[in-house]
């Protein structure tokens, strides 16, 4: 069970089919300790919860060699 979880927030822009969604889970899921992936394809809001702390910039990157962009939130 997980204690404290950290509500993470990006926005993914370019996703255009079920593939798209699928390889940005993935990455998020490789990331271990997450819950809740929720990814909307029509506005590109992604959010999880993690149990640590994510690196957004690590996160981004991945995301953006999958030839995705990537838009943080403010929040956190
Ligand atoms: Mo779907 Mo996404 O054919 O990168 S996989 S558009």
């Amino acid at each position: 069970m997980f204690k404290k979880l950290y509500d993470n927030k990006l926005k993914v822009l370019g996703m255009h089919c079920q593939n798209c969604v699928k390889r940005v889970e993935g990455v998020i899921k490789k990331l271990g300790g997450v819950k809740d992936i929720n990814i909307d394809i029509g506005t590109g809001e992604v959010s999880f919860y993690s149990k640590k702390q994510v690196d957004k910039n690590i996160l981004k990157e991945e995301i953006e060699n999958l030839g995705f962009e990537v838009e943080e939130n403010k929040n956190d």
